[in-house]
């Protein structure tokens, strides 16, 4: 009797352990998921979240279309799997919610002006695929206070949105320069941009190509500066969720695809041409040589379909923000490493 209750026990034992493991596995299967990429084909849709309104990175005009620089690294996305640009649902996120909507699935790309920031990585289990735009945190007042430099807006009210690394930029420059200021805090972007506008607020911070962006819509676009001082650096990025490598892969070979589509010169005006190339870097891009589609999962073409449908870094970053939209930033930073600029994408070979 007492063996059978000792056996008893130990199956009992063994039960629960192997019951345990059971759930473990699941849970861990759950946190390295790697299906996003069937998932996507599945539903015939990349889910991408962008910001609401940010013209010129994204913003849906009145018969519902997405535009911009942001938009367009879905799109690209989208080219590369379905050979079809538009084949991407559009949810726009908040600057509060933008994380978590990628951590429980709401989107599986996150291309909505944010920094790659180590605690961002580590603390929500996301990982940044590449460099999109090198960006950096700026200030915006009105030219009638003469302002000509940061470090003169000491006793400022400054407006600026929470769940932002602008906020702590901003604390940290004001600490480290002995400086104080008001600050007004905002949880939506609109909300903040009015107060400004409204003179609620001296100063308005937030990345540089934000300040562009935002000035073209006050009242008085002509009566605001943006200062030359760039207090951060704000590496903006499209967002995967961590263990999610396949799908990692294919967003960041879609960004660097389109870097070196620019730095080879091959774009959506000469895809066919370059179709025909014997150059062998541009064979390798283009998916005349060699299997580099097939091995992200994708077909042979992909770089292709995103160069023919979307273009080149290029031309996507001239279109939406530079020397060819209302914005027209400089390339700065975002030139290729060819041309003085960081970019620099690692080849196809
Ligand atoms: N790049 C910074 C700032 C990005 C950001 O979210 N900026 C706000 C500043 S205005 C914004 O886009 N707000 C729009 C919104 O929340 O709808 C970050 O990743 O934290």
């Amino acid at each position: 009797m007492a063996l059978f209750a000792r056996s008893f026990r130990t199956g009992l034992t063994l039960g629960l352990l192997v019951a345990a493991a059971v759930v473990a596995a699941g849970v861990i299967y759950e946190k390295y998921d790697t299906r996003t990429l069937k998932r996507t084909i599945r539903r015939d849709a990349v889910l991408c979240g962008v910001n609401a309104n940010f013209p010129g990175f994204a913003s849906k005009d009145a018969s519902g279309n997405w535009t911009g620089f942001d938009v367009d690294i879905c799109r690209a996305v989208a080219a590369a799997i379905f050979n079809d640009p538009k084949k991407v649902t559009f949810i726009p996120l908040d600057a509060n919610d933008r994380l978590t909507a990628l951590q429980n699935r709401t989107v599986d790309i996150l291309s909505r002006n944010t920094t790659w920031s180590m605690s961002r990585e580590t603390g929500y289990d996301l990982n940044f695929a590449a460099v999109t735009y090198y960006d950096g945190e700026g200030f915006m007042t009105r030219k009638d206070r003469s302002v000509d430099s940061a470090l003169e807006l000491g006793g400022s009210r400054i407006c600026v949105q929470t769940g932002t690394t602008t906020q702590l930029n901003l604390s940290d420059f004001f600490r480290a320069n002995n400086m104080t200021y008001d600050e007004m805090k905002f949880d939506k972007a609109a909300e903040m941009i009015k107060a400004y506008d409204e003179g609620r607020c001296d100063v308005v911070t937030t990345d540089m190509s934000q300040l562009y962006s935002y000035r073209l819509n006050l009242a008085k676009p002509d009566n605001n500066v943006i200062l030359a001082d760039v207090i951060s650096k704000e590496p903006l990025a499209p967002v995967v969720r961590l263990r999610d490598d396949d799908w990692m892969m294919i967003v960041k070979w879609t960004v660097y695809a389109m870097l070196n589509a620019e730095e080879l010169g091959v774009s959506s005006q000469n895809i066919d041409e370059a179709l025909k190339s014997k150059k062998p870097d541009v064979m390798r891009l283009v998916g005349t040589e060699g299997a580099y589609g097939e091995e992200l999962g994708l077909t042979k073409d992909w770089a292709a379909r995103i160069i023919r449908h979307v273009g080149n870094y290029g031309e996507v970053y001239d279109r939406n923000v530079g020397s060819g939209s209302k914005l027209a930033i400089p390339r700065g930073l975002n030139q290729l490493w060819s041309t003085g600029g960081i970019q620099y994408a690692p080849p196809i070979r």
